[in-house]
C-alpha cells in the first residue's frame, strides 16, 4: 500500500496514477473538507483528464482520509511556502507530515518527499526531526526526494511522459523508488543524491523564470521605442540556437515565482541575475498599469470603473489563482486609483474579489477597455463578442488587429 500525504495539485494526481497502476492507495490530507469532498466523489480543481482518472480510482477503492496509515511507503506532497521577509523555505508542513508518518510507519519504511524544497532542506530540517525521534536513518526509515516536474494544464500526460529525478542517499533505496515510479512514468528516471535532486528542481524553475524575465525586459525595451516585441522574438527564434519565451503580465503560480527565492534567500551574495529576473517579473503588473494609463490618456477615458480585467488565474486554462498577476494588478489599481474595476474569469466560478462579475456577457456589457491578463481558450473563442471594445492584450492571444499589447 502507498500512503500519499497531501491531496493538492501534485498529491492527488500522483495518488491516482499509482492507483491506475494497480497499487492500493490511501490519500491523506489534514483538511476534513477536502477529504469529505474527495470521498464524496468530487475533485477539487480543474485539470485535463483528472476527473476520468479519479472516477476509475474511486471504482477501484482508493481511500481518502485524514489519518496516516501504517505502511512501508509514503509520498509527501504538502505545500512548501517561502517566508516573505527572509525568502527562505518554511518547512512547517513537511516537518508536521514526517512526524505523523513516524507515529505510524513500519520499521524500514521509505518516505518520498515530492514537495519542492530549497537545496539542503532535507538535511537541515527533515533529518533532525527523524533523529530527534530516535529513528536510525537508513535503517528504521529511509528518505528519498523525488521532485515532480508536471505542468498544470497537462499534468496527467506529463506524469506519464516526463523524465524524473530520484534523490536518495542509499543506492538500493533509490533504485527501489525508481522501480515504483516506473509503474506509471514511461520516461527516463535518473537516480542521484538528495542534495542534487533538491538543487536541480529549483534550478529548473529558476531557469524558466530568468528566461521569462528576458522576454519581459525585451517587451519593455520595445515599448520604449515602439518596436513590435512579438515580431522581434519571432525572428530571433528562427536562429537555430535561440528560443526566447513570451512576455506577459507577470509570473504567477506556486512554482516559478517562488522557487528562485529559495536560492536568493540562501545565497544572497551570489544571486544577482536570479534576483534581477525576479524583480523584472514582479514588476510586470506595474508595466500593465502604465499601459492602461497611457491608453486611457490617448483615448481620453476618464472612468476607471469601465475597465475590465479578463482572467484571474495565474495562467491559461487552469483554475489556480496562487500568486496571480491579476490579483497583484488589482491591488495596485485599488491602491493607486481608489476606484473599483470589473474582473472576470471563466475558470473561477466563485467570487474571490469584490468586483468580480460571474457572467461574461454582463462583464463585457459596460466596459470601455478590456485588459486580457490570461490567454484562456475561452477568450480566443469569444473574439467576435469583444470586437467592438478597446483591448489591451497582455498575452498577445487575440487575432483582432486593432489592439494594444504590452
Ligand atoms: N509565462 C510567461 N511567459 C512564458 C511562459 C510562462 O509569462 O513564455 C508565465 C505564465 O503565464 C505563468 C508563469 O509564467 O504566470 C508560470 O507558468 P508556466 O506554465 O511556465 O509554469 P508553471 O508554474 O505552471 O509550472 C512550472 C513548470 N516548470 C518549468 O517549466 C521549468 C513545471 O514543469 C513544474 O512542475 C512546476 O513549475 C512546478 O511544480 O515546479
Amino acid at each position: 500500500m502507498i500512503n500519499v500525504i497531501g491531496m493538492g495539485y501534485i498529491g492527488l494526481p500522483t495518488a491516482l496514477m499509482f492507483a491506475k497502476a494497480g497499487f492500493k492507495v490511501v490519500g491523506t490530507d489534514l483538511s476534513d473538507d477536502l477529504v469529505n469532498t474527495l470521498s464524496g466523489g468530487k475533485i477539487t480543481f480543474e485539470e485535463k483528464g483528472l476527473q476520468e482518472l479519479f472516477d476509475k480510482a474511486i471504482e477501484n477503492g482508493i481511500l481518502f482520509t485524514t489519518d496516516y496509515q501504517k505502511t512501508s511507503t509514503y509520498i509527501i506532497a504538502v505545500p512548501t511556502p517561502y517566508i516573505k521577509q527572509s525568502k527562505k523555505l518554511d518547512p512547517k508542513f513537511v516537518i508536521s507530515a514526517i512526524n505523523k508518518v513516524m507515529d505510524v510507519c513500519e520499521k524500514g519504511s521509505i518516505v518520498v518527499i515530492e514537495s519542492t524544497v530549497s537545496p539542503g532542506s532535507i538535511d537541515r530540517y527533515v533529518k533532525p526531526e527523524i533523529i530527534k525521534r530516535g529513528f536510525e536513518l537508513g535503517k528504521d526509515l529511509h528518505l528519498v526526494h523525488a521532485p515532480e516536474r508536471i505542468i498544470p494544464g497537462n499534468m496527467i500526460y506529463e506524469l506519464e511522459h516526463n523524465s524524473r529525478t530520484i534523490g536518495a542517499d542509499n543506492f538500493n533505496v533509490g533504485e527501489k523508488i525508481k522501480k515504483l515510479y516506473s509503474h506509471f512514468c514511461k520516461s527516463d528516471i535518473v537516480v542521484t543524491d538528495i542534495r542534487s535532486a533538491e538543487m536541480s528542481k529549483v534550478v529548473e524553475n529558476t531557469f524558466r523564470d530568468i528566461n521569462i524575465a528576458f522576454a519581459n525586459e525585451l517587451a519593455m525595451i520595445c515599448r520604449a521605442d515602439n518596436m513590435d516585441v512579438y515580431e522581434i522574438i519571432r525572428i530571433a527564434n528562427m536562429h537555430p540556437r535561440v528560443n526566447i519565451l513570451q512576455p506577459g503580465p507577470g509570473v504567477g503560480g506556486h512554482c516559478i515565482s517562488v522557487d528562485p527565492w529559495f536560492l536568493v534567500g540562501d545565497y544572497p551574495d551570489l544571486t544577482n541575475l536570479i534576483l534581477t529576473a525576479r524583480k523584472i517579473n514582479d514588476s510586470m503588473p506595474d508595466h500593465v498599469l502604465k499601459r492602461i494609463r497611457t491608453i486611457m490618456q490617448e483615448k481620453n477615458i476618464r472612468d476607471i470603473t469601465k475597465i475590465g480585467l479578463y482572467g484571474i488565474t495565474y495562467k491559461e486554462d487552469v483554475d489556480d489563482v496562487r500568486e496571480s498577476p491579476t490579483l497583484q494588478l488589482l491591488e495596485k489599481m485599488n491602491n493607486h486609483l481608489s476606484f473599483g474595476i470589473k474582473v472576470y474569469d471563466p475558470h473561477v466560478n466563485k467570487k474571490i474579489v469584490d468586483n468580480q462579475i460571474l457572467d461574461f456577457d454582463e462583464f463585457i456589457s459596460n466596459i470601455d477597455l478590456l485588459v486580457v491578463m490570461v490567454g484562456h481558450t475561452h477568450i480566443k473563442e469569444n473574439q467576435k463578442k469583444i470586437s467592438k471594445l478597446l483591448i489591451l492584450d497582455t498575452k498577445n492571444v487575440l487575432s483582432v488587429s486593432d489592439k494594444y499589447t504590452l
